[in-house]
């Protein structure tokens, strides 16, 4: 269970537009900023419940305005719709004393999968993320607003990682000396290797493997779920935190880091899947895919490493290192993604033709 009882969670969804009804809850404990709620009817799962982290996502009418704008673009035969649940108020979301809730509809016989070591799922997830692009494409980026500014921008995480190093304990700065020493070299290295003039588009800035829902039945990927992010971004960025989760075998915070790796087969499906969907990217932007398999990855590691120099304010942790202990594994996984450029040219060259000469 999560950390409100089912008593509280009712008093919740009465504030829905719900019909009357028995309903139970389970904690689901895979977010690290949000708490989430699957919500069942005798038994079957029928929504999904979430109190919005108020700390992180200040502006909640924002971020609400991006996800009813975004959902009523994402709609096709291939792309599974979901649909919010209106207060009885009739907005998207309610706030009691406890904080911002919202609920969602749960997609029957569809599930998730943190980690593969299957093509067809990489495939799949390549298909569905250029999908997504494909019908977000048609976005007007004057109606979404930057909920989290500069989310994925490597100058603010930097200014935000040396005033960590400043604040820092002695002790923690002796812990995480060559981590520190190898954050400085590569922001150098990538400040050089960045290209400020590629198009924005409405990305959904989070698209790790597990935010894909694919269907139980047959693996196909349905649509992508978790859209607090959703808001302008370059498309490289949804391209290595999609690769970065599924082209490593391993979970985000693996210790042991002879598990952590760059499968190349495992890109290729990847890069296959998108070529269906993906004659909306520039010449440019298709260059730029590399960049984003090495520029994650290290992004995630120096916001977990400023957040474990900062005391864990930010991310959920479950124990005291947790944030350096994915920091170490993100960081790993960066250096595996440098040595595989060469590659990932060659891969990105056969299946991705540039449409947009
Ligand atoms: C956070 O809570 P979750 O897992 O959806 C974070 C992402 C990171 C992720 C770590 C708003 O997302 O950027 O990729 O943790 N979201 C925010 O994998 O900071
Ligand atoms: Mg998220």
């Amino acid at each position: 269970m999560g950390v409100h009882s089912q008593e509280e969670l009712n008093e919740v969804i009465d504030n829905f537009d719900l019909k009357e009804n028995v309903y139970s809850f389970d904690g689901l404990n895979s977010g690290f900023i949000n708490d989430t709620y699957l919500v069942s009817e005798n038994d079957i799962p029928k929504y999904i419940l979430q109190r919005i982290n108020h700390g992180v996502f200040t502006n909640v009418e924002g971020l609400m305005g991006n996800i009813g704008s975004a959902l009523k673009l994402l709609k096709a035969k291939d792309y599974t719709q979901i649909k919010l649940i209106k207060s009885k108020l009739g907005k998207t979301y309610f706030s009691d004393a406890k904080g911002f809730w919202r609920m969602m509809t749960y997609i029957q016989g569809s599930t998730t999968y943190d980690t593969t070591t299957s093509f067809d799922i990489a495939f799949e997830a390549g298909r569905v993320i250029g999908k997504f692009h494909m019908l977000m494409g048609e976005a007007d980026l004057k109606k979404y607003t930057d909920t989290i500014p500069k989310f994925h921008n490597l100058e603010l995480r930097k200014m935000q990682f040396l005033a960590s190093l400043a604040r820092a304990s002695e002790a923690k700065l002796a812990v995480a000396s060559d981590t520190i020493e190898f954050a400085k070299n590569t922001l150098k290295m990538l400040e050089e290797m960045e290209n400020k003039e590629l198009p924005i588009r409405i990305c959904h800035n989070d698209t790790k493997l597990n935010n894909i829902l694919y269907s139980k039945e047959t693996q196909k990927a349905l649509c992508l779920i978790d859209l607090d992010t959703i808001m302008k971004g370059n498309f490289h960025y949804d391209f290595g935190d999609a690769i970065r989760t599924i082209v490593n075998t391993a979970p985000e915070d693996e210790q042991d880091h002879t598990k952590i790796t760059f499968e190349k087969n495992l890109f290729e499906a990847f890069v296959n899947g998108l070529g269906y969907n993906g004659s909306f990217l520039t010449k440019e932007e298709i260059k730029a895919l590399p960049l984003g398999v090495i520029l994650m990855p290290f992004l995630h590691g120096i916001r977990a490493l400023t957040d474990y120099l900062n005391n864990n304010v930010y991310y959920k942790v479950a124990y005291e290192n947790q944030n350096l202990d994915r920091c170490l594994s993100l960081f790993d996984f960066t250096q595996k993604a440098l040595n595989e450029v060469d590659y990932m040219n060659n891969t990105i060259t056969k299946y991705l033709p540039a449409y947009n000469e």
